[in-house]
């Protein structure tokens, strides 16, 4: 499904980074750019970014934020949308980190990308158990400084994730999109699962 062929999708990579927080995600994605010259597009480092320059934006996500709770779909869109046509020149693609994370993303970056005659090819799922992601995100916290880190609101964030992010899996699944990655051991071992998977649909 979902082919499209106008526009040179052959030499494009274009990959989604999914999993629950702490799975990875943000860890990965710096080693798959480099790899693949892909262009990095993490809403979360978008939002963060706001919240430092204290915006509007960044005033309103901040509690949202250390609450554990989703920025609202239409601010979140609205800053991809703004970053997709930038980020085009200079790479051979996209990696979208922490986006789609509700099915409302998901819909509206299919339709972004057919608006502009490119295609998702893959979303990497990491998979990783709850005692795991809890134990990295504790550790990150003594370190980040992240209003997220602790361990209240690492709760509540894996409560979001299975509740509305979870049915993120499905919109690619059934478009044979979904790639199970076990998001489990060092990070050099996970990225190299996840460099056979890109490859394969990269040739
Ligand atoms: P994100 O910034 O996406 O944060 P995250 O889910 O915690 O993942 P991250 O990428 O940072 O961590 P990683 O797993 O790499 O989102 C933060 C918040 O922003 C969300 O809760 C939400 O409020 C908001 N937001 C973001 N996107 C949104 C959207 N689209 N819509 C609405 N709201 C949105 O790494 C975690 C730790 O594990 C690191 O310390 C790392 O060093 C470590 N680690 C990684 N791999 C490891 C391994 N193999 N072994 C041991 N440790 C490892």
């Amino acid at each position: 499904m979902e082919e499209k062929s106008h526009h040179s999708t052959t030499q494009m990579l274009n990959v989604i980074i999914y999993g629950a927080p702490g799975s990875g995600k943000g860890t990965q994605s710096d080693l798959i750019i480099q790899k693949y010259n892909l262009s990095h597009l993490s809403t979360g480092d978008l939002i963060r970014k706001e919240i430092a320059d204290n915006t509007e934006l960044g005033q309103f996500a901040s509690e949202l934020i250390a609450n554990g709770q989703l920025v609202p779909d239409e601010i979140v869109i609205k800053m991809i949308a703004n970053k997709i046509s930038e980020a085009l020149q200079n790479s051979n693609g996209f990696i979208f980190d922490g986006f789609p994370r509700t099915v409302a993303q998901a819909e509206a970056l299919e339709a972004m990308c057919e608006e502009k005659g490119i295609k998702t090819d893959i979303l990497i799922d990491l998979q990783v158990n709850e005692a795991e992601l809890i134990n990295r995100l504790l550790e990150r916290g003594k370190i980040s400084g992240r209003s997220d880190d602790n361990l209240e609101t690492i709760q509540k964030r894996l409560d979001v994730y299975v509740n509305q992010t979870k049915p993120v899996t499905e919109f690619y699944k059934n478009r044979n999109k979904h790639a199970v990655i076990d998001g489990m051991g060092t990070i050099e071992e996970i990225f190299n699962r996840i460099s056979d998977t890109l490859n394969a649909v990269n040739s």
